[in-house]
């Protein structure tokens, strides 16, 4: 399965589905003139999921298209009928995609989302919105025909980014021109461009490699690192990172010092140390070493040197030619049955668990991010609110029924908004600005408006306490208030 060229980031926007309208109905039969509510429920949006699929090698499929949405929810119909939830949409990654939040300003990455090993494995990355509720819900001792119903919950979009980590068993790390692709092409059906100048690789080339007792392992040819490649010199971020995910480094050497007359020892050396810099897990992973172009006439000593220097770290060591192929079959029997003994080994860490606790934790952090408030000062007497989930509830008022806004009063009431509003200096008279919504502010303990306009007693809002219980209200956290000057 040699890959010559595949994407291994991309950003992508998805968004589950809108939950679908609760409806507003009351029963009608031949000798009941007005009967009870019976409005149902909107279905529920469907949501955006990833699987991974062990037949993809890339994400080229995110290259053009980058927008994904679930399909939504329907609206809840009378008699109780309640609306049919969405599809979800799957979107088939391959093996090895770690998945990123990204901040919608600044596209920087967040947190992790996920990240996607085990065939088979989903992760939603974009749930659907939850339908609205139908006006069978909002029934109290004292509210016998609500005449209301919530609208479906919308869905939120967000970016992500895949990163595709290669999967490779073992990866040929080395300088620019050490012969990292040309040992890849003799053992494997991989055909990268080998050149005799530096960063002929410019992305890796994954090749499957059969050794001879049979067992097969994926190798990968990482473009060359340079000293400073730690620090980001020569693209040594965006090279290195191939390296994290594999297991074993075939480091090659190239004993004739290269054109500049290097010190394949001194090479050996600066390899390790911005393995080191970059990440010291990665100075410490098992490494054999390679020495390479022993064909070239003048090379034995620098290959006595080298196998030294190598022995002293405890690092296997082979002296190969990818010319004359001398070496090579020693050398991946040996890789392949190091990746043998790794596979075993790495097995244990994977368990379905550890990604389990991840997804959930991402969750947390989204939806702890969603019921934030921010509280700003526009200009005087006029002040913004802002945040997922308050935004939301405005979104899922009916604002052509007073039934319906005296509700969402009452919800404002239930996450202290009034309160929080006071205490950023928010005055009575002022204007509160919700999205495209303005409200004006009337201070926190005003009951009143509840009572008015259903012309019912005072144990209204005990009633309406009752049909939220259910309701799992966001605890709102407000994270900027800003006084107005
Ligand atoms: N004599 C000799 N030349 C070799 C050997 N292996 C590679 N070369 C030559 O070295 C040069 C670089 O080889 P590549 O395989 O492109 O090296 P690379 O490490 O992939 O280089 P980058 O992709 O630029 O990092 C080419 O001219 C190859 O023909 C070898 O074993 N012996
Ligand atoms: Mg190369």
């Amino acid at each position: 399965m040699p890959t010559n060229t595949f994407t291994d980031v991309c950003r992508i926007n998805v968004r589950g589905g809108d939950g679908g309208a609760g409806c507003m109905s009351f029963r009608r039969e031949a000798h009941v003139p007005k009967g009870g509510p019976d409005g149902g429920d909107g279905g529920r949006g469907g949501d955006v999921v990833l699987e991974t699929d062990p037949q993809l090698s890339s994400l080229i499929d995110y290259r053009f298209k980058h927008h994904f949405r679930a399909e939504r929810g329907t609206h809840g119909k009378g008699a109780r009928k309640h609306g049919r939830d969405g599809q979800d949409l799957v979107l088939k990654v391959p093996l090895g995609t770690v998945v990123h939040e990204l901040d919608p300003q600044t596209m920087e990455p967040l947190y992790d989302i996920a990240d996607l090993t085990k065939v088979g494995q989903r992760v939603v990355v974009a749930p659907g919105g939850v339908g609205g509720r139908g006006n069978i819900h909002f029934v109290t001792s004292v509210r016998r025909a609500p005449a209301f119903a919530e609208k479906g919950e919308p869905s939120q979009e967000h970016w992500i980014e895949l990163e595709m980590k290669l999967m490779a068993d073992a990866a040929l790390v080395g300088m620019p021109s050490v012969g990292k692709s040309s040992i890849i092409a003799r053992i494997s059906a991989a055909r990268p461009k080998i050149a005799d100048y530096p960063f002929t690789t410019l992305v890796p080339n994954l090749g499957m490699v059969r050794a001879k007792d049979g067992s097969s392992f994926v190798v990968a040819d990482v473009p060359g690192l340079i000293e400073g490649a730690s620090e980001g010199k020569g693209l040594g971020h965006q090279f290195l990172r191939h390296i994290e995910r594999t297991a074993l480094i075939l480091h090659v050497v190239d004993v004739t010092g290269g054109y500049e007359g290097r010190d394949p020892v001194e090479d050996y050396r600066a390899i390790n140390h911005e393995l080191d810099a970059y990440a010291a897990e990665l100075a410490e992973r098992p490494q054999i070493v390679v020495a390479n172009k022993c064909d070239m006439p003048g090379a034995e000593d620098a290959v006595r040197r080298l196998r030294e220097e190598a022995e002293k770290d405890g690092r296997p060591f082979f002296s190969v030619s990818a010319v004359t192929g001398k070496g090579l079959d020693e050398l991946v029997s040996r890789t392949a049955a190091e990746v043998r003994a790794l596979r075993s080994a790495v097995k244990v860490e994977e368990d379905a668990e550890s990604s389990v606790a991840l997804n959930q934790g991402a969750e947390l952090m989204r939806r702890r991010r969603d019921a934030m408030v921010s509280i700003k000062s526009e200009s005087t007497g006029i002040w913004r609110v802002s945040g997922g989930a308050v935004e939301r509830m405005v979104i899922q008022t009916d604002w052509d029924n007073d039934e319906a806004i005296a509700y969402l009063q009452h919800r404002f009431d239930r996450i202290g908004l009034d309160d929080k509003l006071a205490a950023a200096g928010c005055r009575n008279g002022d204007e509160v600005r919700i999205l495209g919504y303005s409200f004006t502010y009337e201070g926190p303990e005003d009951e009143d408006d509840f009572d008015e306009l259903d012309d019912s007693d005072d144990s209204m809002l005990d009633g309406l306490e009752d049909a939220d219980a259910d309701e799992g209200a966001p605890e709102v956290e407000v994270v900027e208030v800003q006084a107005g000057e």
